[in-house]
């Protein structure tokens, strides 16, 4: 029997939107995951106080747990941390989510689904028939679908959506890809997991998602990070090959 499944959710400043964000997610986990789930808040520390409404929602429901981070470390290093914590606490999957509401809590149960039937590593993809993203301009679009397919043709991948962070991982894929050594942060982060993953041998699937625009709170995601990707993919083609 595979243990529970874990939900890491990064937060920095979104004191707005974690309670929903964790009711939501309980909501779907509940009847998805027989064996249980846990959701853990890695939180850097945030000035609005994310950490505190994190601790309450922790002392409120028994499922909930929170990881406090001394400051910001970016998206990358938080999901380490949060991977890390979730493997030694004994769980079957874990999973990936924005905690802004780009992605829908509801499709963790499809997630979740597609992952407990066999693959290995599950993605929420927009690029796939049925998935998509709401409310993007033109511009943002074409940037967006560049990244992954310049992505997918760098590294020589089937993969459509190589940049999203919805996600649900089987433990033995975690346990394989050699976390410490993951350097990446942003986009680059979602790419460099799913790549290792796929050379280690696992089976990937992508399930559609529809992602709309955070309705609350600010973006983290700044040029920097964007053209991260843009270098780090052949970087990561040379040095895992
Ligand atoms: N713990 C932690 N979480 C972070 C950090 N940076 C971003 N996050 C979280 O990671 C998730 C994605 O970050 P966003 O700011 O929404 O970035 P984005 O989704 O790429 O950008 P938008 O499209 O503008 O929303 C959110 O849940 C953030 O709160 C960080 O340094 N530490
Ligand atoms: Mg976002």
């Amino acid at each position: 029997m595979p243990g529970p499944a874990w939900l890491v959710l990064p937060t920095f400043n979104e004191a707005e939107n974690l309670e929903a964000i964790v009711r939501a997610a309980r909501e779907a986990l509940a009847p998805a995951a027989p064996d249980g789930y846990r959701i853990l808040v890695v939180d850097d520390s945030s000035p609005d106080g994310t950490g505190r409404i994190a601790d309450e929602l922790a002392e409120a429901h028994e499922e909930v747990s929170v990881l406090h981070r001394p400051a910001k470390g970016g998206l990358g290093r938080a999901y380490l941390a949060g991977f890390d914590t979730a493997l030694r606490g004994g769980a079957g999957h874990v999973m990936e989510m924005d905690s802004d509401f780009s992605h829908d809590p509801a499709d963790l149960a499809r997630l979740l689904a597609a992952a407990r039937k066999g693959a290995d590593l599950v993605l929420g993809s927009r690029y796939v028939e049925g998935g998509g993203v709401t409310e993007w301009h033109a511009m943002r679009r074409a940037v967006s679908r560049g990244g992954c397919w310049y992505a997918r043709t760098a590294l020589g991948l089937d993969i459509r959506d190589l940049t999203g962070g919805f996600k649900c991982f089987r433990r033995e894929v975690l346990e394989a890809i050699d976390l410490p050594t993951v350097r990446s942060q942003g986009y680059a982060f979602q790419v460099e997991l799913t790549y290792r993953a796929i050379k280690a041998g696992y089976r990937v699937k992508e399930v559609p998602i529809l992602f709309r625009d955070r309705q609350a709170g600010t973006s983290k995601m700044n040029a920097r990070i964007a053209l991260e990707a843009v270098w780090k993919v052949p970087a990561l083609k040379l040095r895992l090959r």
